[in-house]
């Protein structure tokens, strides 16, 4: 017998306003549900009466090939993916506006750069590079940052990273490199991660890459959100004025709540608990009607200036740092909307080095050169043909038009028999403009046809050194930890003392730590193309020397058991609301905690679901009787240990002592950071103790230094 039709009425389902197709409702009466709702059709519009049971010849007959209906969903669906993209593959986007604080005629003659306060509409979307679409947000790895500003005068993308330097100095070596990277061809695994053989084979013959092996080594490639990391442009690029005059640029985004990362033990617990924590934060925050800003500057410089740097400006693997040449602040950037559709937008989203405006030029670096060719390339692949500049996330805001014309998935109905240029049949159409069409920075360049790499891209580790040593001492031992953590992982021991012989160039006392953590002696260090020297370190290039307290934009974790003493947990939650943070309340169970005014707070998570790995900060507050339960759940034993281990302000009141004896936690252990709270000036203190992030002075009690 025929299982019973389960009749869903239709007319129930929210249609989202940017949501629905735009043929829905415009077919009168016919093309309504009888309530007069959006009608379910077929992609020809026809109205589809039974959208569970497939046609078929009786109860238990062969399905049959007329069903037009069947065909048709089950066709697209096989089609519903495209390929990932073969670098940054997974990745969250936001749109948003970038605001002009000041005209900056005089360097560029970018439109949107002219009048200040002027928006323009951009889309950012925030990557990871070596893992699949399905990986984790917290592998270590660098982090892309790829703005499209949608400007009057066409599309410019920003494509960066959260690092300021890259791996290789020319593209031609980019496949090696991501070949090594990404999963081994024969396993495919690792998944998301450079602790492997192959990367580290490649790295160890490969010392430009040295400068950014230190910062992924670094806490740079676990952050804490995107909304807390810096953005570079990397290149060179170049700004022209109106006169046709060029001043080199260094493009960076400054993240206004502070830069900050987690630590290690940290990433690797949120990627079990919440492999999607960076872009679930994403989406919360904008979702919540909260804005994410950074500030966008810029490093100007002559060529003459550049000619007097110690390094190339064209050579990707170096940053100019910015006690050189500062960073002059030029505008904001304001996310306040997620995309509406994941697919539609942050996966269709086409990002382009060429795409550059009147006023923003390329420079000769190699590695922005070969980038020019490799992103068209990629999307004719992935989005199937040429014309993705008119799928909506990609099409200009402005006028577009030319005489470009067919091609797979052609959108436009370009009218008329004029579709070439010079022409006299069609006089109004579009033209060529002399005066303010985009013209190519007129520099001179000659020479011999050479495949070699200049001399001046030769010193591979003196930056690697002034990153190293610009750091404090809880940054070096992370990166000490991190490279020992990565080597150990490869199995070829001649691999780890290549490594190690490139260390042994940067700085003795990182050599000697790594070769002593992984039971390595007697390294003789790399031959250097050029010997390294010292540079005075820099400030900027350390997260901790700039990070400033702050709560604004982080989360504190509130543990609440049934019965707990009301007044205090809402004054936890005012007070740390008011210091800009967001709470989250983890209680036995997800209905929630029923306080001791007997008022039921309702929970967001359930303690045995959300580790303290994901907040920034802790609270927990217990009736004696709950304090009894906690005590006795492994996750509630693990909420606390792990917040001290990653060194975590943590409050609690002062009946949680068997608690935190189970999570291995004595008297001696508490710090500053542990607030017992006994009085009502203990909230406030809490507060303020979390505001200044982790407290670092306890890491070498719960981890040996390396
Ligand atoms: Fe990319 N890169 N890249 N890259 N890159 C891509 O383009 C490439 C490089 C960056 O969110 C691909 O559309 C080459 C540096 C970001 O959609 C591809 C070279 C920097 C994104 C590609 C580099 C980046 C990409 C893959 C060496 C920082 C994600 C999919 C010459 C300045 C954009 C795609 C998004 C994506 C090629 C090096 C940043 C294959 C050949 C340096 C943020 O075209």
């Amino acid at each position: 017998m025929a299982s019973p039709k389960k009749r869903r009425s239709t007319t129930k389902r929210p249609v989202g306003k940017r949501g629905a197709p735009s043929g829905i409702g415009n077919g009168g009466e016919t093309h309504q549900t009888a309530d007069g709702g959006p009608l379910l059709t077929t992609n020809q519009g026809i109205p589809i009466s039974d959208n569970q049971n497939s046609l078929r010849v009786g109860p238990h007959g062969p399905v049959l090939l007329e069903d037009f209906i069947l065909r048709e969903k089950i066709m697209h669906f096989d089609h519903e993916r495209i390929p990932e993209r073969i670098v940054h593959a997974r990745g969250s986007a936001a749109h948003g506006y970038f605001e002009c604080y000041q005209p900056l005629a005089k360097v560029t003659k970018a439109d949107f750069l002219q009048r200040k306060g002027e928006r323009t509409p951009v889309f950012v979307r925030f990557s990871t590079v070596a893992g699949s679409k399905g990986s984790r947000d917290l592998a270590r790895d660098v982090r892309g940052f790829a703005v499209k500003f949608y400007t009057q005068q066409g599309n410019f993308d920003l494509i960066g990273n959260n690092i300021p330097v890259f791996f290789i100095q020319d593209a031609i070596k980019f496949p090696d490199l991501i070949h090594a990277a990404k999963q081994d061809p024969d396993r495919e695994f690792p998944q998301a991660q450079t602790a492997h053989d192959t990367f580290w084979d490649f790295i160890s013959f490969t010392p430009e890459s040295f400068h950014t092996v230190m910062w992924i080594m670094s806490d740079r490639a676990i952050p804490r959100s995107f909304r807390m990391m810096e953005g570079f442009g990397v290149h060179t690029f170049r700004l022209v004025n109106d006169k046709g005059q060029s001043t080199f640029a260094k493009f960076h985004w400054r993240p206004a709540i502070g830069t900050q990362s987690v630590v290690w033990d940290e990433a690797v617990k949120i990627s079990g608990a919440d492999p999607d924590f960076h872009r679930r934060d994403l989406w919360e925050t904008l979702d919540g009607g909260d804005t994410v800003v950074f500030e966008l500057g810029l490093q100007l410089f002559t060529e003459e200036e550049a000619d007097g740097f110690d390094f190339d400006v064209l050579d990707a693997t170096k940053l100019i740092p910015e006690e050189i040449v500062p960073l002059k602040m030029v505008g904001r950037m304001v996310l306040n909307r997620n995309p509406d559709n994941f697919f539609a937008e942050t996966e269709q989203v086409a990002f382009c080095v060429a795409n550059v405006v009147p006023g923003i030029d390329f420079s000769n670096d190699p590695l922005m050169q070969g980038r020019l060719f490799s992103y068209l390339d990629t999307q004719l692949k992935r989005l199937g043909g040429p014309n993705f500049h008119q799928i909506s996330i990609n099409a200009p805001k402005c006028q577009f038009a030319n005489f470009q014309r067919d091609g797979h998935m052609q959108m436009h109905v370009p009218a008329g028999r004029v579709n070439y240029e010079p022409n006299s049949l069609a006089p109004d159409m579009q033209r060529e403009a002399p005066a303010n069409g985009f013209r190519s920075f007129t520099s001179e360049e000659a020479g011999t046809k050479l495949r070699i790499r200049p001399e001046s891209f030769a010193d591979h580790y003196s930056q690697a050194r002034m990153f190293y040593q610009s750091q404090t001492d809880v940054e070096r031992n992370h990166i000490v930890a991190a490279l020992i953590f990565e080597l150990s992982k490869v199995e070829t021991r001649a691999i780890r003392e290549r490594v190690v012989s490139h260390l042994l160039k940067i700085d003795d006392d990182l050599a000697a730590r790594v070769s002593k953590g992984l039971g390595l002696s007697g390294i003789r260090p790399a031959i250097a193309a050029v010997e390294p020297r010292d540079m005075d370190p820099s400030a900027a290039l350390s997260i901790l020397k700039k990070a400033a307290p702050t709560l604004e934009g982080r989360c504190i974790g509130l543990l609440v058991s049934d019965d707990a003493d009301a007044a205090l947990v809402n004054g936890l939650v005012k007070g740390a609301r008011a210091a800009g943070a967001k709470v989250k309340i983890v209680a036995e169970k997800i209905a929630g905690a029923e306080l001791s005014d007997g008022k039921v707070l309702p929970a967001n998570e359930r303690v045995a679901g959300a580790p303290s790995s994901l907040f920034d900060a802790v609270a927990i507050v217990a009736s004696d009787k709950g304090a009894a339960r906690l005590a006795r759940m492994g996750a509630a034993q693990d909420f606390v240990r792990d917040a001290y281990a990653h060194l975590k302000a943590i409050a609690f009141t002062d009946n949680l002592a068997e608690l935190f004896t189970k999570s291995g936690l004595s008297d001696a252990d508490m710090d500053e950071a542990c607030v017992s709270l006994t009085k009502r000036a203990d909230t406030g203190r809490f507060i303020e103790l979390a505001a200044k992030g982790k407290l670092w002075a306890r890491e070498p009690k719960v981890r040996p230094l390396p």
